[in-house]
């Protein structure tokens, strides 16, 4: 099937999953390093549209003041060259050992100062770059032993944190938002804001709310056994998905960062259903770039990173092309009609109707047939059988 991506698709990739070389707790690296500026063009070659970054995946960490502007200057011509954006920048604060017990939350408070300074200084770098998004993934924010963190204090520090991040964002004049990423665990044994509901929590305490949404990732709920188009769908029901994280993750278990759609197949299918065909009008429900945070497997060599690199671009656009297949069948939508679905949407009570009003309405409780009503089947299993069947081609 032809399935081109162009840049219309705005389809994003971190420079560290391609860039990974594959070093992993248990053995070296199967890979060469990559250079920033071949990903650039690589990247643009596959019809991806936009790169993103850690402030270390460009700069080395520790580089002085001229090394940094000269690997910012060689990775600004290839995006000129190319075309390619960098709609989203963040920062690392997990890597290096000053972190080992968190950046924002390290009991440590010089450590925490240091952290501000890094995550300052890079946020000027992405607002230089153009990027609308600053992604805050808080690896390392958490523990192991649970006498060791105040978690009250700790998320007491990661507020402060954001408050004052917020409030340079402002005085700068900065079109910057930033986007908290959720994980449960991994590197930490349990990290702070492990949910996208925790997060969303967390959100509505800070100064400025406004400036602050999420970027959920696939494998980063899945790994709770959470649903991910439920996560994604009550952050646009919030109206905090301010960005994205694709990748594929099959069950409970460490953080595999498959390529998209390599894990729950059907689930992905139903999160680019929501993403594509979710809208108010059935168009898309978010129009941010769709950001691939996977791992090229260990097993592979650079030709398999590259094949790896448009699978997760392919998959989306067929998965994509699936779900408009599924909405435009006739026979979806009177099973849709069948189970109810579209019913939810119709408020509970009528308009103006109050609990008084149903309190008077004897056909919602004296005489209303529970027998009957608890008969009547949903027809859910023959819904999902028809998305099955579009997910498979067989319709
Ligand atoms: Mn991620």
């Amino acid at each position: 099937m032809a399935v081109r991506p162009t840049p219309a698709d705005k389809f994003s990739f971190g420079l560290w999953t391609v860039g990974w070389t594959a070093r992993d707790p248990f053995g070296d690296a199967t890979r060469a390093a990559l250079d920033p500026v071949e990903a650039v063009h690589r990247l643009a070659e596959l019809g991806a549209y936009g790169i993103t970054f850690h402030d270390d995946d460009l700069v080395p960490f520790g580089s002085d003041d001229a090394t940094r502007d000269q690997h910012i200057a060689r990775f600004r011509k290839a995006l000129e060259e190319t075309g390619l954006v960098v709609p989203m920048v963040t920062t690392n604060l997990f890597t290096h050992p000053v972190f080992k017990d968190g950046a924002f939350t390290s009991n440590d408070r010089e450590v925490r100062r240091y952290a501000l300074r890094k995550v300052l200084r890079n946020i000027d770098l992405a607002a230089e770059l153009g990027a609308h998004t600053f992604v805050m993934w808080g690896g390392r924010e958490g523990a192991e032993y649970d006498v060791a963190k105040d978690i009250r204090a700790a998320l007491d520090r990661y507020r402060e944190a954001v408050n004052l991040l917020s409030q340079y964002v402002i005085d700068r004049g900065y079109n910057l938002r930033f986007a908290i990423e959720p994980k449960p665990n991994e590197p930490r044994g349990d990290i702070l804001l492990p949910t996208v509901g925790h997060a969303l929590a967390f959100i509505n305490t800070l100064d400025h709310p406004e400036l602050v949404g999420l970027n959920p990732e696939v494998g980063h709920e899945q790994m709770a056994g959470l649903n991910y188009m439920h996560g994604i769908a009550q952050a646009l029901w919030a109206g905090k998905l301010f960005h994205l994280d694709l990748n594929g993750q099959r069950g409970i278990k460490y953080d595999q960062d498959l390529v998209f759609g390599h894990g729950d197949l059907l689930n992905a299918f139903a999160l680019v259903d929501l993403l594509e065909n979710g809208g108010p009008q059935g168009g898309p429900a978010y129009d941010g770039p769709r950001h691939f945070d996977y791992k090229p497997s260990r097993t592979e060599d650079y030709a398999g990173v590259w094949a790896s690199a448009e699978a997760n671009m392919r998959t989306y656009l067929l998965l994509k092309e699936r779900a408009k297949a599924f909405r435009a069948d006739p026979e979806v939508q009177e099973a849709l009609a069948a189970s109810k679905v579209t019913e939810l949407s119709i408020p509970t009570l009528g308009e103006g109707e109050t609990y008084a009003d149903l309190l008077a309405d004897r056909s919602a409780f004296e005489e209303f047939d529970v027998d009957a009503v608890a008969a009547r089947g949903f027809g859910f299993v023959r819904l999902n059988q028809l998305a099955v069947e579009h997910l498979l081609g067989a319709r």
